[in-house]
């Protein structure tokens, strides 16, 4: 068996000490350690932790994904359509419930097949991660070397490889919101175009707008592309998550995530992960048109929630309904004065700018302009 603080050590002397995952009984103790010695943020599901580690690495860390193989299938989507296409290079451990030949339960048996070929598929290079420390410690410099050229590399994890390791005393965060405002009048439903032009003629120096998959990313990119922007391609859901690494690991910079109702009700346990976390240097802004506007107008059950209640529950600081451009001005303003994890509710009309282009920067430049940017 690995003696895992060992090996966790030698995780951090080779600088991953960010964790974040979804718990595994195979992975308990090396989360175990993360948690006791290393800076882990606990996801609602395995999609939600890719999409925070993606952000902490932009951030600037080496973040590592933990997760039990039937978790796999939530994070499908941020593996292949946000790692792929950025480039993002996570190292990641994955446990192997139901390997062939070792008695589990039947909900492990099929996945516990086809876990390699699933991450093959998916080009995420891998191996069993051995139970022998020395062995282990050369694959772990393997993984390293996959890693530094921009490829994610994952450790297949089976039963019995780590030493037993206590889960010292975890304090529970705890974060309560402070200020909630509720829709109280009509709504003025401006364009999704001219909330983000507002957005960007606000733009500051330090500030970095985070776009929704969809029309969100391609409107604000032909407002103006611009060097702190990100535009998330695909893994919808996965932009607020992303924010949450993002402004965890890069407190100086000012993370606005700019999300849409369905996107948000996608992922929408991120909610409470980012309530929870709190960093104050995110304000996370929904434009609801109550509908998926990118897919052709359906609507969503948006309009059947308080999203403001919602935020306010899960420990968001701040939860403020917009009505109007000039309060959306406001709270902008506010927010920037004095810093706190705040939430924005607007409604905006449905529809979008005629002829909307996509953007000809592709998803890795974007990431490394971005990153670029970050350490200005
Ligand atoms: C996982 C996933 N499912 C579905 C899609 C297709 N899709 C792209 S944008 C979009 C609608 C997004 O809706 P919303 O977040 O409300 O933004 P809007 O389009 O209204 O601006 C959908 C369904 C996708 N990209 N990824």
């Amino acid at each position: 068996m690995i003696p895992t603080r060992q090996f966790g050590a030698e995780l951090h002397r080779l600088g991953f000490a960010f964790y974040t995952g979804v718990p595994c009984s195979y992975l308990k103790d090396l989360i175990n350690y993360a948690i006791n010695d290393c800076e882990y943020v606990g996801a609602a599901n395995e999609g939600d932790a890719v999409a925070i580690a993606v952000g902490a690495y932009l951030g600037g860390k080496k973040p590592v994904v933990l997760m039990q193989n039937s978790g796999l299938g939530n994070a499908v989507s941020p593996l292949t359509s946000l790692l792929y296409p950025f480039q993002v290079p996570l190292l990641g451990f994955i446990s192997l419930r139901g390997e062939p030949g070792v008695p589990d339960e039947p909900q492990h048996e099929l996945m516990g097949q086809i876990t390699p070929q699933m991450l093959e598929l998916m080009q995420v290079e891998w191996k069993y991660l051995s139970s022998d420390i020395i062995e282990a410690e050369k694959q772990l410099l393997q993984a390293v070397h996959v890693i530094e050229q921009n490829r994610p590399f994952f450790f297949v994890v089976r039963k019995g490889t780590f030493e037993q390791e206590e889960l010292r005393k975890q304090d529970h965060i705890v974060t309560a919101n402070q200020t909630i405002q509720v829709k109280h009048k009509s709504d003025q439903l401006p364009s999704r175009y001219e909330a983000l032009s507002l957005l960007h003629a606000r733009r500051d120096s330090h500030t970095v707008y985070l776009a929704t998959t969809g029309k969100t990313g391609r409107e604000l990119y032909d407002i103006a592309d611009h060097a702190g922007n990100f535009y998330m391609v695909g893994s919808m859901g996965c932009i607020s998550p992303f924010g949450l690494g993002l402004a965890l690991t890069q407190k100086k910079k000012d993370i606005i995530v700019i999300d849409g109702d369905g996107s948000l009700l996608m992922r929408m346990g991120v909610l409470a992960t980012i309530g929870c976390y709190g960093p104050s240097n995110l304000l996370h802004i929904l434009l609801d048109n109550n509908a998926h506007d990118s897919t052709g107008g359906q609507k969503t059950v948006s309009h059947n929630l308080d999203f403001v209640q919602i935020a306010a529950a899960s420990g968001y600081a701040r939860s403020i309904y917009v009505h109007h451009l000039s309060e959306l001005e406001d709270a902008l303003r506010e927010w920037k004065a004095a810093k706190k994890l705040t939430f924005l509710h607007m409604k905006i009309a449905a529809g979008s700018k005629d002829q909307l282009g996509r953007p000809h920067i592709r998803p890795f430049e974007v990431k490394e302009r971005l990153v670029e940017f970050l350490s200005q």
